[in-house]
């Protein structure tokens, strides 16, 4: 894509730029930066990052030189295609690319690529373990936290690439192509930068865009958006298209589940992969990521057994439904990356036990009337938090509503009225940026606030 001495701005340095600039100027590539913030305001380890590489960050002010002066721009995911550096790139006529295309080009090995509202991490990882554990070389990298572009730049060309992309990462795609595509689910996610769900669908079908009828496309038939393209009324796969779902009486999925067991059926065979209560993963939700993951270790090769084995091996991703804490009969679940409503209702659908739920944070401008009424069936108590705990709270009916005005203050009120045999679940259906710089800052100060009550507890006792 680029040659030795071209030029090219990054914009946004965070993760995603950081690593894509660190790539190209390892290849010789001359790279400019932009990000909103200017120097002074980023974190000293960028500020390092960046003096190392010897990349100069520049103002609104230079923004436009730079960008004369460069072959492209390759845009970080968090940077909106509407934001005002990316408009004057394509003002001046040049290339906007977004780091997994630059990855893409970078690839030699095939690529597996996973994308969809919720899933997306849980499902990559467990592809990942699949083929190791059919003795599959594999890495694993994008939107789960390790840039795409260094996985790519670094895998030899027998080794598997599995790759978490986000909507906003296949916006900027042109040529990306995965040899095996994953469509999870299309819930209502984001639409503080979609206009419409519709146009949100539009992003993660890019996915499977520039797919050859030799790939592989493996989709959800249990979701409406995924369910739609198989009619081929509407979009249509460019691939072969394999199906997994919870319709047992379906004979067009390849993967299924009768009663509690997972099954795949295909032209060669029709047998039992696993038990579903032999998963360390808990809820139904996780049982359409097993399903996925498995068909996509079987499209690339893996054996049954080795499926099976890795099914039954892997570990939840941490703040996924994660036990914090499990004493004096009462369990605190740390489920901070359920940052939209259809993963909050996911999580109160997966307990048995009465629920003291800690919700609400940032806004997406997803409505909440789903998950409310989630809350009102299983909740005993909904203690509420961040900018949309007014707006949640109207909508939930039955259970107690309490506000509070910090993640601390909440966990305090969770454990006043907490009684042996409950749950006490951190599952807030929103971003977290309003009060933590990310879900896994959120999650860690819950875990570690659970864990300061079971001190107090204990020296109470
Ligand atoms: N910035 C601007 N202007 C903007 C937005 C951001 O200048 O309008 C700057 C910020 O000041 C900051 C930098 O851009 O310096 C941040 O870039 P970024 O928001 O793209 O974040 P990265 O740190 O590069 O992380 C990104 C993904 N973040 C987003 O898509 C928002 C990470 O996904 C991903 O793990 C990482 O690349 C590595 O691939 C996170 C995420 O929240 C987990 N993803 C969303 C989700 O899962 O719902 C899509
Ligand atoms: P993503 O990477 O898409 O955000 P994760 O695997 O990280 O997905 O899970 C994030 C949250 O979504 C967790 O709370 C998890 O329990 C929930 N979740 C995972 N898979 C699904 C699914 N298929 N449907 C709804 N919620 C899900």
């Amino acid at each position: 894509m680029f040659r030795k001495g071209d030029k090219v701005v990054v914009i946004g340095v965070g993760r995603s730029g950081l690593a894509t600039a660190e790539v190209l100027r390892s290849r010789g590539i001359r790279v400019t930066a932009y990000d909103d913030k200017p120097l002074q305001l980023l974190s000293g380890q960028t500020r390092e990052a960046l003096a190392r590489m010897r990349v100069t960050l520049v103002g609104p002010s230079e923004l436009e030189a730079a960008i004369e002066a460069s072959k492209a721009a390759v845009v970080s995911p968090g940077v909106p295609l509407t934001h005002r550096a990316v408009a004057r790139v394509y003002d001046a006529g040049r290339p906007v690319i977004s780091e997994i295309e630059l990855a893409y080009s970078l690839a030699q090995g095939p690529i597996i690529a996973v994308t969809g509202s919720k899933g997306k991490s849980t499902t990559t990882a467990l592809i990942g373990h699949l083929l190791r554990s059919a003795g599959l070389p594999a890495r694993v990298g994008g939107n789960i936290g390790n840039p795409l572009v260094r996985e790519t730049a670094d895998a030899a060309t027998d080794e598997w690439i599995v790759a978490e992309v986000s909507s906003f990462q296949l916006e900027g795609i042109r040529s990306f192509r995965p040899r095996i595509s994953v469509l999870l689910n299309i819930s209502p996610d984001h639409l503080d930068r979609y206009p419409s769900m519709e146009e949100y669908a539009e992003a993660k079908f890019r996915i499977f865009a520039n797919q050859s009828p030799d790939d592989v496309f493996i989709g959800n038939a249990d979701d409406e958006f995924c369910a739609a393209l198989r009619t081929g009324a509407g979009r249509t796969v460019p691939c072969r298209a394999l199906w997994f779902g919870t319709d047992a009486a379906d004979r067009g999925l390849t993967i299924t589940l009768e009663g509690d067991a997972i099954v795949v059926r295909d032209k060669r065979r029709e047998a039992v992969l696993v038990d579903v209560n032999e998963l360390r993963l808990l809820g139904r939700h996780n049982v359409a990521n097993a399903m996925a993951a498995s068909a996509a270790a079987l499209s690339a090769g893996a054996k049954l057994a080795a499926i099976r084995e890795g099914l039954r091996s892997f570990e939840p991703l941490p703040h996924r439904l994660t036990i914090v804490r499990d004493d004096a009969g009462i369990v605190w679940i740390d489920d901070s990356k359920a940052t939209n409503p259809a993963a909050a209702v996911a999580a109160l659908e997966s307990l048995t036990r009465p629920i003291i739920l800690i919700a609400g944070g940032k806004s997406k401008n997803t409505d909440f009337t789903t998950f409310a009424a989630a809350v009102s069936k299983r909740a005993k108590r909904a203690i509420l938090i961040g900018e949309t705990a007014r707006e949640i709270g109207q909508l939930v009916e039955g259970p107690t509503v309490a506000y509070a005005p910090t993640l601390d203050a909440a966990v305090e009120d969770a454990h006043a009225h907490a009684q042996a045999g409950d749950a006490i679940l951190l599952s807030p259906a929103c971003a977290s940026f309003d009060m933590f710089e990310s879900a896994e800052q959120r999650g860690e100060r819950f875990a570690e606030l659970a864990r300061a009550r079971a001190k107090h507890d204990r020296a109470a006792s």
